[in-house]
């Protein structure tokens, strides 16, 4: 018997068809020829061959994300996930994505920096009409670049992305440049969600009081656990409204990629802070031969804290006792007197180990202070010598020697004598006069708790 060679091509697909449901369920089957990237807090969506096809299945819908213990958002995303779980190829790749709405209005998916053909471009009314929910539409192209891309939805752009509809499609080189042991992605956000609520406010255009790493707030968000010695990609996307500058302890980065895909190493620049411009992603690498905790996190101080209100009198320096504020809002701290060190470790104290607020009182500790429902401290994250005033765009690079998985590996232990300590005399403490943060009226000349609510007294 004689086979043409279109007919051996579809006899060998029918073949494989046989042993098919590994293949198909499992794409790792065949060697990926790259380190697949790792979204912390998120995942990579699978996806399976169709005649040489990538076909990938992408759910719009509401999805519910905790962005830290005790605070649970109502967000939109993809498949469960906000951000939506990474697309991850190789240049020259056939895709297909299918994206079926469950959303409660049209959509659309964008790929953000992908050369394609226009009508697969997905803006809502110019290169397709929108995605009415129930309907599922296809998308197909052949990947040509490589890059740190996303996707995001062009309908109703303001309300969809800022309830969390963003995502990476990650396009891997044909021939890749370096060998890279740990390549990280992570998406930042920001969110304006006002107390004891759980929604987004959507059409919040400048103060927001919730920023994420992949929608997660420090302490919520995983640490990036790395060996000593391996080279450490860090893809970066930023659809929010503000410009977000990144900052890495420890080490020195090289700025290495755009959507535009691998900047030439004559241009390629080091740095310790990467400024991520709105619309746009940033790549950086280093070797991480320097062991520790290391934070990475937003240099903007103010997204580096969690719901904070900003249309408050300022009180620094200003005794809180008997003044408007005090007055019309009894239970409400503006501002330590001495900054906000005062609150954070208020808050600390009113969060658990794991820097969960508490909504009930804490008969173990005396203290009736809880937090009103679904809202977090500040920053008051339990650290190996004390609070972590941090939260928001915030998280810990672990690099040890001796890991056996990237398992979180716990707090750095440092080599003795490499820790900064005290020197000289103990700390003023002599004249304290201790008063009660939520009630500064209650003084004394020693520590112990306030008679009103039950809370530490404060120096
Ligand atoms: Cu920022």
């Amino acid at each position: 018997m004689i086979f043409s060679r279109r007919q051996l091509i579809e006899r060998g697909s029918a073949a494989l068809l046989a042993a098919g449901a590994l293949l198909k369920t499992r794409a790792g089957a065949r060697p990926l020829g790259y380190t697949p990237v790792v979204t912390p807090n998120g995942s990579t969506l699978p996806w399976k061959w169709e005649n040489g096809v990538k076909v990938f299945h992408l759910v719009a819908e509401p999805v519910r994300r905790e962005f830290t213990p005790g605070l649970v958002v109502n967000c939109w995303g993809y498949n469960g996930q906000t951000p939506g779980p990474t697309i991850e190829v190789v240049e020259g790749d056939r895709v297909r994505i299918l994206v079926t709405n469950k959303l409660p209005e049209k959509t659309s998916v964008h790929w953000h920096g992908i050369i394609l053909p226009n009508g697969m471009d997905g803006v809502t009314g110019l290169t397709q009409p929108g995605i009415e929910p129930g309907e599922t539409y296809v998308y197909e192209f052949t990947v040509r670049q490589h890059g740190t891309m996303m996707y995001h939805p062009h309908a109703d752009e303001m309300t969809q992305i800022a309830m969390g509809m963003v995502g990476f499609f990650i396009i891997h080189p044909r021939q890749p440049e370096v060998r890279i042991d740990r390549d990280f992605c992570i998406f930042l956000g920001e969110w304006r969600i006002q107390a004891d609520t759980a929604t987004p406010v959507a059409f919040e255009m400048t103060d927001f009081n919730y920023f994420t790493f992949n929608s997660k707030v420090y302490p919520g968000t995983d640490p990036l656990v790395v060996k000593r010695g391996q080279r450490v990609r860090v893809r970066l996307a930023n659809l929010s409204m503000d410009e977000h500058p990144i900052h890495l302890h420890g080490h020195t980065f090289w700025i290495t990629g755009t959507p535009g895909g691998r900047i030439p190493r004559s241009a390629q620049w080091p740095e310790t802070t990467v400024a991520v411009p709105v619309g746009s992603t940033r790549d950086f690498e280093f070797l991480a031969d320097n062991p520790g905790d290391w934070p990475l996190h937003c240099h903007k101080t103010h997204h580096t804290m969690n719901g904070m209100e900003h249309d408050l009198p300022n009180m620094m320096g200003v005794t809180q006792k008997g003044t408007k504020a005090q007055e019309l809002l009894p239970e409400i701290m503006p501002m330590g007197e001495n900054g906000m060190d005062q609150m954070s470790e208020m808050q600390a104290e009113m969060t658990d180990a794991r820097g969960k607020p508490r909504q009930e009182p804490d008969p173990v500790q005396g203290s009736t202070m809880t937090f009103p429902p679904n809202t977090v401290p500040m920053g008051s994250a339990p650290g190996p010598y004390g609070t972590i005033a941090m939260g928001g765009m915030f998280t810990v690079v672990k690099i040890r020697d001796g890991l056996t998985s990237y398992a979180d590996p716990g707090w750095y232990k440092a080599p003795k004598g490499t820790v900064s300590h005290r020197v000289g005399g103990a700390a003023r403490k002599a004249a304290a006069i201790y008063t009660c943060p939520m009630h500064p009226e209650v003084q004394s000349d020693k520590p112990g708790q306030c008679p009103k609510c039950g809370m530490q007294l404060q120096p």
